[in-house]
């Protein structure tokens, strides 16, 4: 595996590729030019820049977070061609740039969804939670006044006020496409864009709903084993794979997180590992909360899910995904809910150091006799 950690770029994120560097064991940052649209075609002189800038760091450019679809591709509608078009393009500019994985959703009309962006915890930091009681209060009519209300004012991204005159045209979009139409599309998709995956080698990585169910009568499809397994025999094609993000899946308690993973094996270009802690499971009042990547601190055995992933023999970008907000880092301007510095290091060097001690265990061998006398004692 290559750890990694997420970079917005210069313009927009709050941290700095110099600080990144300085994360012991981080060699390579997963980028995105942030300001595009979905379905504008991605320059080369700009991804040129863009590499430019985190190579003179002397970084690498692991990978691509996200290449996003745009609504026709989604729908398939009369545009989608012309938008696939595009994709592949933005593809090939890419592969030429030597960039061979890329990220990406199929999630109608909103991404992440979360009712908090900043709850206190007993240590005095601050994550991203969830509440079912809190979604269930939005009225659709009024959705711009009831998120702003539910998230104490601060906006999430995809949610911008701006952008909410223009949710009302994009649930009329969907509101014909279930989860069969959005199956099809995706699979037309992906049949469209394979050709140019093989001739550069990319590797598309398909990231999870999150949280893994349908929301706001959105329907949701990329969400269970099943679901993703159905994905990945539709089109049998090693660059049609997978970013497998523990604190996606995971949101449904019924998904088995190592199993996954084992299940995927080679499919699985790209890992997001963090750990969510559950504070009620009924299905009224549902909540969790992002926690410390710790196995301890959460419900996740991160132990197990890093096994998963070295027994597959992953050798694909792996990042610590959001972080807490600590040592008083939410003063810093610009800085993007869930991805300060300081929480995202600490989970990089965690995860490091479980990895080394897997590798270790398994290269070096324990004597049978000595794990035996120890399993007696
Ligand atoms: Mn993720």
């Amino acid at each position: 595996m290559e750890m990694t950690l997420r970079w917005y770029g210069k313009n927009f994120d709050s941290v700095t590729l110099k600080e990144i560097r300085q994360i012991p064991g981080v060699k390579g940052v997963i980028t995105t030019l942030y300001d595009t649209t979905p379905g504008e075609v991605w320059q080369p002189e700009r991804i040129a820049a863009l590499k430019k800038d985190v190579e003179d760091a002397g970084l690498k450019i692991s990978g691509i977070e996200s290449v996003n679809v745009c609504d026709s591709i989604k729908v398939g509608d009369g545009d989608r061609d012309k938008y696939i078009d595009n994709y592949i393009q933005t593809l090939k500019n890419l592969g030429e740039a030597d960039i061979h994985m890329v990220c990406y959703n199929f999630m109608p009309v909103f991404d992440w969804t979360r009712t908090e962006l900043a709850r206190r915890k007993p240590d005095g930091s601050t994550g991203l939670a969830y509440n079912q009681k809190a979604i269930d209060a939005i009225d659709p009519d009024h959705l711009a006044e009831s998120v702003q209300k539910m998230s104490n004012g601060t906006v999430m991204p995809g949610w911008e006020p701006e952008r909410m005159a223009q949710v009302t045209k994009l649930f009329d979009m969907y509101k014909d496409v279930d989860g069969e139409k959005l199956f099809d599309n995706l699979v037309y998709f992906l049949k469209a864009i394979m050709p140019v995956c093989d001739k550069y080698d990319i590797n598309m990585a398909i990231h999870p709903d999150d949280p893994a169910w349908s929301v706001f009568g959105l329907t949701r499809i990329i969400n269970s084993e099943a679901g993703i397994l159905r994905l990945m025999k539709a089109v049998d094609n090693v660059h049609n794979g997978v970013t497998f993000c523990s604190g996606s899946y995971g949101t449904n308690l019924e998904n088995d997180l190592p199993h996954m993973i084992r299940a995927l094996g080679n499919r699985i270009h790209f890992a997001h590992v963090r750990n969510l802690k559950f504070n009620d499971t009924s299905r009224e009042n549902y909540d969790f909360e992002e926690a410390q990547h710790l196995s301890s601190d959460g419900n996740f055995d991160m132990y197990e899910i890093m096994r998963a992933l070295y027994e597959t023999g992953f050798d694909g970008p792996i990042r610590p995904d959001h972080g807490r907000m600590i040592w008083d880092e939410v003063d810093k301007p610009g800085v993007i809910p869930g991805y300060g510095l300081y929480d995202r290091a600490l989970g990089a060097t965690y995860l490091n150091g479980l990895w080394e001690a897997i590798d270790k265990a398994e290269t070096r061998g324990i004597p049978s006799g000595l794990r035996e006398k120890n399993l007696h004692k």
